[in-house]
């Protein structure tokens, strides 16, 4: 078999956000592009020679003809095996899992997590390191660095591989080998979860509801809750993948699962109910007549992950990303373990979690995970909730009420900004950094600033520092805005506005999340100049 080199253009693209490369698939589809980015990957890690690479995606439009071509490259490049889930499929926790596992030196996934699929929709890869996480800045810099300057890439003709036999192919030296993308992960769930009790609780007639938002996750949610833990038929929704979500936005949160939303709002909803995104590294947490914040969501974990097997240790650590909420803080504070603020994206928590300092982590965007993998992990997330309620035998509402009478509730909600003008959103933030200074002591509305900076992360563990992670304002009496741009949109800027404010257990803790922070989102409209800038009054999403 001849190895070719072909010739390919420098990309002329910005950088990768947080999330590798999110692009409009059409952009993917271009001639060249997908290998550009493929080569610049090899190179940037030292070549692909003899090592195992582990490769799948979330079957949205495209994933075949990528793998395809990545499968070519890799046998071109000389990987020694390419093991990829059947069907093109790999959840992102499930092929974080797979990475570790087998030992891998990497992994290619593909997908745009909570972004719609289709040839007019979104496509998206990045890069997963030995440890099974996301690349962090340093190995994102150096790939970025070689498509900027990439000449050439290396590559086979073959005709398609079969992804759909289990077992063993040969493409020229590589050997491919098709695994069951589910049977891996749903055995590592069984060790870290109660499968007897949730069981029972199912055997008792709990109900639930899972959403697969047709996306990754409807094979492991089939596999674990109704074929593992006895779940009716109908348990889960929307279970079967399609390329394109079926025109939908695999994004779980009240917008974008607002039938499921509405369904635990009803009368005769569920006990439980839940839905992961387009890649299945997120989660919504809903119970009858409630829905449970991420951030909320990570905090109850805290206090509760003792009581599942894979946390029977108690935790290490907590870890959040600075615009989560506070409120896994003070479950931390009561264990008296560690916890850490980090920048948004998952790839920050891996230093955290491999040198032990953390067992959960978790972001405000519907990501939660433990030290079990190095991706936030959706159903992990289900199956914990599951485990907790079976275990304490209380509802989802009794639980969260439980929580915030003994912790407090940090009201929190953010407000997304979406298709903005790229260079009026740039400019609304640096006007907003240079001005931080002088915000101290300024009444705006109903809030005083109290102080305001820019978030800066210093790694404790490698000593890696990261610039510019978002702004943040302190208001009296504790409240929080925090704004940043988005690093995973692929049409014009997304600003992201957190807001925060949080209430004691004496005080109200029933008060409807947006009026408890209507004061603050006005202050924080007014300090930007908002309206008059991108003549937007009200936000695209909430969540
Ligand atoms: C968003 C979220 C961030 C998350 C990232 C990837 O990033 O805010 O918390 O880590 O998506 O999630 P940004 O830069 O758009 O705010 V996933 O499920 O899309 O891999
Ligand atoms: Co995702």
């Amino acid at each position: 078999m001849t190895i070719l080199t072909q010739t390919c253009t420098p990309f002329d693209d910005q950088k990768p956000g947080t999330s590798g490369l999110r692009k409009k698939t059409r952009v993917f589809m271009q001639p060249g592009y997908v290998e550009c980015f493929v080569q610049s990957i090899f190179n940037a890690i030292g070549g692909v020679a003899g090592k195992t690479l582990v490769i799948g995606g979330d079957g949205r439009f495209f994933n075949l003809e990528a793998i395809q071509t990545i499968l070519c490259m890799a046998a071109a490049n000389g990987a020694a095996r390419a093991i990829v889930g059947q069907g093109g499929l790999l959840s992102t926790p499930a092929a974080s899992h797979l990475i570790r596992k087998r030992g891998a030196d990497g992994g290619l996934l593909l997908s745009a997590s909570h972004n719609p699929g289709g040839v007019n929709a979104d496509f998206g890869m990045k890069f997963n390191t030995p440890n099974g996480g996301p690349a962090p800045e340093a190995v994102t810099d150096a790939i970025f660095a070689e498509t900027q300057a990439i000449t050439s890439f290396k590559t086979v003709k073959s005709s398609d591989i079969d992804l759909n036999t289990l077992g063993e192919t040969q493409l020229h030296a590589t050997t491919i080998e098709i695994v069951d993308p589910v049977a891996d992960y749903a055995a590592l769930m069984q060790e870290l979860f109660d499968f007897d009790a949730i069981r029972a609780w199912f055997a008792n007639g709990k109900t639930m509801r899972f959403d697969a938002m047709h996306a990754v996750t409807g094979p492991y949610a089939t596999t674990i809750l109704q074929d593992m833990l006895g779940a009716p038929d109908g348990t889960v929704l929307n279970g079967v993948p399609s390329v394109d979500f079926a025109k939908g936005h695999p994004d779980p949160n009240p917008i974008w699962a607002k039938p499921l939303v509405d369904m635990v709002m009803a009368d005769g909803a569920p006990d439980f109910a839940a839905a992961s995104d387009g890649d299945g590294d997120r989660n919504m947490i809903l119970g009858r007549g409630v829905y449970v914040t991420p951030s909320d969501s990570l905090a109850v974990i805290a206090a509760n992950a003792h009581l599942t097997p894979g946390c029977a240790a108690g935790i290490k650590g907590v870890a959040r990303s600075m615009p989560t909420s506070a409120a896994c803080d003070r479950v931390a504070e009561a264990l008296g373990v560690e916890c850490f603020e980090t920048p948004t994206g998952w790839k920050f928590f891996g230093t955290l979690l491999d040198a032990g300092r953390v067992t959960l982590c978790g972001e405000e965007s519907a990501g939660t995970g433990s030290d079990h993998v190095r991706e936030k992990d959706g159903l992990w997330a289900v199956l914990m909730w599951l485990n907790i309620l079976a275990a304490r035998d209380l509802s989802v509402k009794e639980t969260l009420d439980g929580h915030w009478s003994t912790y407090g509730r940090n009201y929190y909600s953010r407000h997304d900004y979406e298709a903005l003008d790229v260079a009026i959103a740039n400019d609304l933030m640096a006007d907003l950094t240079m001005d931080l200074e002088t915000l101290a002591g300024q009444q705006f509305g109903a809030c005083k600033v109290t102080y305001a900076d820019r978030f800066s992360y210093h790694d404790p563990v490698d000593g890696s520092v990261s610039h510019n992670q978002g702004l943040r304002i302190n208001f009296d009496g504790g409240g929080r805005a925090v704004l940043r741009l988005s690093g995973t949109g692929t049409e014009g800027a997304t600003l992201r506005v957190y807001l925060e404010r949080y209430e004691p257990p004496e005080g109200d803790l029933g008060i409807d999340t947006q009026a408890a922070l209507a004061d603050l989102a006005e202050a924080t409209a007014q300090i930007c100049g908002l309206a008059q800038r991108t003549g937007r009054s009200v936000p695209d999403v909430m969540t």
